[in-house]
């Protein structure tokens, strides 16, 4: 069974054009433009052949049915959501691949014995409840709960809103729930969003675990003041005391570079207030967001971090302080799914490279439900979550063909 190249090229590039004209490429979670994008990936679901619905928790799923009862689904699909101003194919490559697999198989007239489901999971990015992610893959493995249904966004709605918008049954969430041992695999095609592969002149990454990521909101409080009245030795500015704390994270991961296990730290969201360039800043709400594939570390780094700059920031007269947003522990890919991706790209001439993934994915949550894999191709100097990220045709298509051959092998091998 072959994949049709060209097909799953012009589908990226009519999916990735549904973006907010003034900032490409953008199409956010729960927005009126994302359900342009989902009314074209259902289309284009159903014209493939796919049996095709939205969940309780709001995924979009084409379903083909397999030729042996009682066997459980293998799922393969990602996200068509993306970050602000971000990149044409983080996410939908790996919807459109599975896309191709699913047609092709029909095409081909290849009937597997598993049920094969195509997923496009809702909000994978930081949405704008709190940031939380993962959305759609927490409501499918029971992981969703009511507090989180409760956030709300800036404009008022809540998440539980939010997942009905997009077509979702928020009160049907708990009771839908998949179960553990209830897929027989899931895999992913995602670019690498790294320079390993583009390096290392390998067409397909293989792997080997998603790193653990926790996002805590830090809050520095000063004194909003008269920028040109107020002495300096008397100014409580929250700004600098978030300099602070910015530097000394920015060190201490910086320090962690050479480990096996590195961790990373980031202050990518910000607010300053009152804001205003004749106000000495009040306070400061900011996200540190921490990874490694080192948990231990992970889930100590922001304690840490506050603990040690607390009194740096008492003699600037500030207080701080930090409440977790979200903690995802880091997850192993499935040695069996492994297996099958390494086997199906030698069966292609394609080379390959065990790697880590530093970014999050679906598969963290996916992976309560049964055995996960992705599959990684290479991005232009590794550049995602940036209006640069760019691929090739041909590895485009060189993820959906290992993505065609694992599936194959895993239908095999499965029960
Ligand atoms: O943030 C991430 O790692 C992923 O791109 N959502
Ligand atoms: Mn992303
Ligand atoms: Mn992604």
């Amino acid at each position: 069974m072959s994949v049709d190249q060209l097909r799953l090229w012009a589908r990226l590039e009519s999916l990735s054009r549904l973006t907010d004209p003034d900032r490409p490429w953008t199409r956010r979670s729960f927005t009126s433009r994302f359900l342009e994008g989902r009314a074209w990936l259902a289309a284009e679901f159903r014209a493939a052949g796919l049996e095709t619905a939205i969940d309780a928790g709001g995924n979009l799923i084409g379903r083909i049915e397999g030729t042996e009862q009682g066997l459980k689904p293998i799922l393969i699909g990602s996200h068509s959501d993306t970050v602000p101003s971000g990149g044409r194919y983080d996410g939908i490559l790996g919807v459109l691949a599975a896309l191709e697999v699913a047609q092709s198989l029909i095409e081909s007239g290849t009937r597997l014995r598993h049920p094969l489901e195509v997923v496009d999971f809702l909000a994978e990015e930081p949405s704008e409840f709190e940031g939380l992610s993962c959305i759609g893959s927490r409501a499918m493995s029971g992981a969703l709960t009511p507090q989180h249904l409760a956030l709300r966004r800036a404009d008022g709605m809540s998440l539980e809103e939010g997942i009905a918008y997009v077509g979702g049954r928020p009160a049907e969430i708990a009771l839908s729930a998949r179960r553990p041992g209830s897929i027989a695999a899931y895999l992913e095609v995602h670019i690498e969003q790294g320079r390993v592969l583009e390096n290392e002149a390998k067409p397909v990454g293989i792997v080997t675990d998603i790193v653990g990521i926790r996002r805590e909101r830090i809050t520095v409080t000063g004194r909003a003041d008269h920028a040109g009245a107020t002495p300096m030795p008397l100014r409580s500015d929250a700004l600098v005391g978030a300099a602070r704390l910015i530097e000394a994270a920015y060190g201490r991961a910086l320090a962690t570079s050479g480990d096996e296990q590195p961790l990373v730290a980031t202050f990518g969201k910000i607010e300053v207030s009152p804001n205003a360039a004749n106000a000495v800043p009040g306070e400061v709400v900011m996200t540190l967001e921490v990874r490694s594939g080192n948990e231990a570390a992970v889930s100590t780094f922001g304690t840490a971090l506050v603990r040690d700059v607390q009194p740096e920031l008492a003699a600037l007269r500030l207080a701080v302080t930090a409440e977790p947003i979200s903690n995802v522990a880091p997850v192993a890919c499935a040695p069996a799914v492994r297996t099958a991706i390494a086997d199906a790209a030698k069966a292609n001439d394609l080379g390959t490279r065990d790697l880590p993934s530093g970014a999050g994915h679906d598969g963290v949550f996916v992976s309560r439900l049964g055995p996960i894999g992705m599959i990684f191709v290479p991005c232009l100097d590794g550049r995602s979550h940036a209006p640069e990220e760019a691929i090739e045709p041909g590895q485009a298509a060189d993820g959906a063909r290992a993505l065609a051959g694992a599936v194959s092998l895993l239908d095999e091998r499965l029960d």
